[in-house]
C-alpha cells in the first residue's frame, strides 16, 4: 500500500502549530541549529530486508500478520517507511532470501518509492536446499576447498545480483569460527579465509567496496575467524583500498568502547559502515536507542568528528544501515523508532561545540569537557528532527499517522494474517 500525499499533509496540518511553536523557540536557543537541518534530511538509513517480519528467536516466532510475503512486499514496506519518516530511502538486500526473480522490475519498484539500494548481504551461515556441501564446519574458512569454492561463488553471484540492482557494496558476515578449543588451526583458518575473500574481491566492480562485518560470538561460542574489530582490520588492509570494516553494534564484548574503535577506524580510513541496534546482553538487535542512547551518541559524536576531520560526507561516504528485528513489537513501528533514535543522536552530535570541546581538552578540564557532551545529549532535539521530516515531506509524527491510518490492519486485509518473509 501507498499513502496518499493528502493524509500526510492533514496529519502535518493538526499539528503545525504545536510544531511551528517548538522549532522557533528551538532555533531561538540553538542558533546554529538551523544549518544542520539539510544534513539531517539528506541523512538516509537503509533498512534491512529481513527487519520487515517478526524477527524470531531459535526457541520461536510469533507474526503479527501483514507481513511481506516476497522482495516486491519488502520494498513497499519501506516504501511506506520512508513516506513516514522521509529517512529511510535504502534497502539492504540478501542473498539467496531475495533473489530477484526479474531484477529490472524490482529496480523499476524501488526508483518508484524513491528507494535506492545499500550493500548486498551474501549468506553462507546457512544451509540451501540446492547446495551440495553444507556450512556446518565454516565457509570462506572451510578445511575442505570444495565448501571454499561453494562459498566464493556465492558471494560473487551476489555481487552480480547487486550490480543488475544498482548496488555498490557487499557485506560479507561470516558465522565461521569453532566451538571447542582445538577444534580449529586459527592461524590457518584466518589464512583460508583471506584467500577466500581475496578471490571475492577480485570479482568486485571497480566502483564497488567490500564490508568485512565482525562479530565476538555466535553461533560459533569459542572462536569466531572475524571474531572483532583487529582481525576485520587485518582483513580489509590486506585485501586493499575497497575493503573495510563494518561495525555492528551488537557485536562486541560486554562493555566495549565501541566509539573509540569507530575513532581509530575513521582515522585510518577503513571504516566502511554500521549496523545500529541496541542490546543488553549481546547481539539483542534491539530497538536502536532503547537501552543506551548516550552510547549511540558518544559514537555519533566520534563519527560526525572523525568523519569532519576527513572531509568526509556523512550523508554519503559510509554505509548505514539498520540491523534489528525481534519478536514482540510491530517491525514497521520498530524500524520507524530505531530510525528516529538514530536521527536523534546524529542530531546532537551535529549540536557539539567542538571549538569549545577542543579547548576544554588541552586544558584538562574534563568536568568541561563532560558538560559539554552531556549538554548536546540533554538537548531534546525532537523538534529537530521533526523539522527535518516536514522539509523532506514526511510526517511529523510517523508512528502516529502509522496508527490513525491502521496501516497494520490494511497490510494484514491485503496480504492476509499468516505470512512469513523470507528471512532470519
Ligand atoms: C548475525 O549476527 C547478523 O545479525 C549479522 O549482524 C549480519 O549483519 C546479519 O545477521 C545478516 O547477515
Ligand atoms: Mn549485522
Ligand atoms: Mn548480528
Amino acid at each position: 500500500m501507498r499513502l496518499e500525499k493528502y493524509r500526510i499533509d492533514q496529519h502535518n496540518s493538526e499539528l503545525d502549530d504545536k510544531h511551528q511553536k517548538r522549532i522557533s523557540f528551538f532555533l531561538e536557543e540553538n542558533t546554529s541549529a538551523k544549518n544542520i537541518i539539510q544534513k539531517l534530511v539528506d541523512f538516509q538509513i537503509a533498512i534491512p530486508s529481513w527487519a520487515l517480519g517478526t524477527g524470531g528467536t531459535r526457541f520461536g516466532r510469533f507474526s503479527g500478520g501483514g507481513e511481506p510475503r516476497n522482495l516486491e512486499d519488502k520494498l513497499m514496506d519501506i516504501g511506506l517507511l520512508h513516506q513516514l519518516n522521509g529517512s529511510s530511502g535504502a534497502v539492504s538486500l540478501h542473498i539467496p532470501w531475495d533473489i530477484p526473480s526479474d531484477a529490472e522490475k524490482i529496480k523499476n519498484l524501488a526508483g518508484s518509492l524513491n528507494l535506492k539500494f545499500d550493500a548486498m548481504n551474501s549468506n553462507t551461515f546457512q544451509d540451501q536446499a540446492a547446495q551440495e556441501f553444507s556450512y556446518k564446519f565454516g565457509s570462506l574458512q572451510h578445511v575442505d576447498e570444495n565448501v571454499r569454492r561453494q562459498a566464493i561463488e556465492h558471494n560473487i553471484e551476489v555481487i552480480k545480483h547487486g550490480e543488475a540492482l544498482g548496488s555498490k557494496s557487499l557485506t560479507v558476515w561470516l558465522a565461521d569460527g569453532s566451538c571447542f578449543p582445538g577444534q580449529l588451526n586459527f592461524r590457518e583458518a584466518f589464512q583460508r579465509t583471506l584467500d577466500s575473500l581475496r578471490e571475492i574481491y577480485a570479482a568486485l566492480p571497480t566502483d564497488w567496496k567490500i564490508f568485512v562485518e565482525y562479530k565476538a560470538y555466535e553461533p560459533n561460542f569459542y572462536s569466531t575467524t572475524v571474531g572483532d574489530w583487529g582481525q576485520s582490520l587485518l582483513y580489509a588492509t590486506k585485501l586493499g583500498e575497497k575493503a573495510f570494516t563494518l561495525v555492528d553494534l551488537g557485536h562486541h564484548l560486554p562493555n566495549a568502547n565501541i566509539e573509540q574503535i569507530v575513532s581509530l577506524l575513521l582515522m585510518e580510513g577503513k571504516l566502511g559502515g554500521f549496523h545500529f541496534n541496541d542490546s543488553k546482553y549481546g547481539d539483542d538487535d534491539l530497538t536502536a536507542g532503547s537501552l543506551k542512547p548516550y552510547q549511540l551518541f558518544l559514537i555519533f559524536n566520534e563519527l560526525v568528528e572523525g568523519m569532519d576531520a576527513r572531509g568526509m560526507n556523512h550523508a554519503t561516504d559510509l554505509g548505514w544501515m539498520i540491523d534489528a528485528s525481534h519478536n514482540v513489537k510491530d517491525p514497521l513501528e520498530d524500524l520507524l523508532q530505531s530510525v528516529e533514535a538514530i536521527m536523534m543522536a546524529y542530531a546532537q552530535s551535529l549540536l557539539v561545540d567542538r571549538t569549545a570541546l577542543k579547548a576544554a581538552q588541552q586544558v584538562h578540564d574534563v568536568a568541561l569537557c563532560q558538560e559539554i557532551l552531556q549538554h548536546a545529549h540533554r538537548t531534546d532535539v525532537r523538534p529537530l528532527v521533526a523539522e527535518a521530516r516536514l522539509r523532506a515531506g514526511a510526517a511529523l509524527d510517523p508512528i502516529a499517522l502509522f496508527r490513525t491510518l491502521d496501516v497494520r490492519k490494511k497490510l494484514i486485509d491485503e496480504r492476509g494474517l499468516k505470512t512469513v518473509a523470507t528471512g532470519l
